[in-house]
Formats: structure tokens, C-alpha cells, sequence
């Protein structure tokens, strides 16, 4: 074992599992397979884990599930244990959309997305139970901001045994019109979007069936949406704001900058008459 990885295991001492956010055990090309020599070189891989953004917080998860192998099908408890480089717990977090970390799942050909809210425990630990519908690669995201901090994105790989699901190719939509839980939802820009660039991206929802606007939308995690944008090799994991928080429908806009060229996929979730939505789309970026 290396140093990092032992600085968290005293965290979980009852923990199966132990993955490093810094150097984790399948994300071979991104940091490396446990390369967890030194905390200053971990800086450097955060920043291009994130969305590219110089100056994220220096922190380091450890991830560790109730099961040594989670398996599709059987709840885990799911622990990540934020420590600052110099190895001690975060204290606090800043509360960002009314949670303290946000924590996205997705199947590596991104057809599972599942969106929740890991409970701080204090001491720099967050935990949660959730299950994987499926075998296969998973990404888990956690995006939080350290008290007097900047935000800062922390990710890890999963295996996860069982029977994988029928891998799709993520191929751009033909239409940017979805139908989802009665809802019709049109996603436009409001211009071409290149790498980059700021572009707006506004989601229009109307009632499915008798096509009028949606003028009720409830605040979801205080705005008036959350939309979530991951590259198709999922290196890239975009932050999204919107343009107007308590917008009510039928337009909820939002902006981003799409940083290089290439598939992503949207993931717009909204909430209306108590009940969260989640629409998603494929675009292409031309360009490098
Ligand atoms: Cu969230």
C-alpha cells in the first residue's frame, strides 16, 4: 500500500474496499495505476481530471464501498473521505445548490446516469447507499467546494461484477426534442457551439400531449434546473449555470463552455409538480 492510500484506510478501518481518488485502480490513463508517490503531483492531475479549470482545491478522496466487489443489484454504502494534501480532514464544505457535495454516477458508455447526495458525516466524510444496475465500468463524480475553497472535482472508476448491460455507442441525436415523463423538452443554443466559446443552452418544456408551455417549474437544488455535461470519454465534466435561478418555465437557460471538441452528453433534470425529470441529449462540438 502507498502512502495516500494508508492516510485514508485510517479513515475506514471497517471498509472493504480502497480506491484512491488520486491514482484509483482503473483509471489507468488518466493518473496512472496507483501513482501515488507524491501530493504535489496529485494538484496537477485534479485540475485535468475537472473541467480544465486552473485553481481547483487541493484535495484527495478516498473512496470505499461496504463490499470489497460491489455487486449489480445489492445496495452499498458508499464512502469518500475528503483529506486536504497535507493529509488531515476537511472540516466543512461550502453548500453549493443546497448540498455540500454532489455526486454524479455513469456507466463508462454513459447510458446509466444517477445524480444524488452523499450525507457529510463530518471529519471529512461523506457517505451514502446506492446500487448498480448493471456489471461493467462506472465513473462516480463528486463535485464540492472545501470551506473558503473553490470548487473541485473528484473521480474514481469502479468494476462493478454482474452481468453487463447491452453497451451503447453514444452517437450525436438526430433531433434535440425529447418526450420524457409526459413532458416534450426542445434543447437549443443559441449559437454554434464551438470549443472554447461561452454558449447558451436553453430547454424548453411544454406538456407532451397538449403542447402548451410549462410555466410551473419548481425550484430543483435551488434553480430553476441542474444540467450535467460529460465528455463521451467522460474526462471532461463541464459546470453548468444557470442564467436565471428562478426561472419558472417554459425557458430554462443555462451556460457553459465546452472545452474541446467532440461528443458529450447533456443531462438536464427539472423538477415540476413534485416530481424530478431527467432529459438527456448527444451533441457534437466540431473543432479541437
Ligand atoms: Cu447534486
Amino acid at each position: 500500500m502507498k502512502k495516500g492510500i494508508l492516510l485514508g484506510a485510517s479513515f475506514f478501518v471497517a471498509a472493504g474496499l480502497f480506491i484512491s481518488g488520486c491514482g484509483n485502480m482503473q483509471d489507468a490513463n488518466q493518473h496512472g495505476q496507483h501513482n501515488n508517490s507524491g501530493h504535489g503531483a496529485h494538484g496537477t492531475e485534479h485540475r485535468s481530471d475537472s473541467s480544465g479549470k486552473a485553481g481547483d482545491t487541493k484535495v484527495h478522496a478516498a473512496w470505499a464501498f461496504s463490499d470489497s466487489k460491489p455487486r449489480a443489484g445489492q445496495p452499498q454504502q458508499l464512502t469518500i473521505q475528503i483529506n486536504g494534501h497535507d493529509g488531515k480532514p476537511v472540516q466543512d464544505f461550502e453548500i453549493n445548490h443546497e448540498k455540500k457535495m454532489h455526486l454524479i454516477i455513469v456507466s463508462q458508455d454513459l447510458s446509466y446516469f444517477h445524480h444524488i447526495h452523499p450525507e457529510f458525516k463530518g471529519n471529512g466524510k461523506f457517505q451514502i447507499t446506492t446500487q448498480f444496475p448493471h456489471g461493467g465500468k462506472y465513473k462516480l463524480i463528486a463535485d464540492l467546494i472545501p470551506k473558503g475553497g473553490t470548487q473541485t472535482t473528484q473521480t474514481t472508476w469502479v468494476d462493478v461484477e454482474g452481468t453487463p448491460a447491452k453497451s451503447a455507442d453514444l452517437k450525436p441525436d438526430q433531433t434535440m426534442v425529447q418526450t420524457v415523463d409526459g413532458k416534450e423538452i426542445k434543447l437549443s443554443f443559441d449559437k454554434e457551439i464551438k470549443p472554447g466559446q461561452e454558449v447558451m443552452l436553453n430547454f424548453q418544456i411544454k406538456d407532451a400531449k397538449t403542447k402548451q408551455p410549462v410555466t410551473d417549474l419548481q425550484p430543483y437544488l435551488g434553480a430553476v434546473g441542474h444540467v450535467v455535461i460529460l465528455s463521451a470519454d467522460t474526462e471532461n465534466y463541464l459546470h453548468v449555470h444557470p442564467m436565471d435561478e428562478k426561472a419558472t418555465g417554459p425557458d430554462a437557460r443555462f451556460h457553459t463552455t465546452f472545452p474541446r471538441g467532440g461528443i458529450y452528453k447533456i443531462w438536464g433534470e427539472f423538477q415540476h409538480q413534485g416530481k424530478v425529470f431527467t432529459v438527456s441529449y448527444v451533441v457534437n462540438v466540431s473543432g479541437s
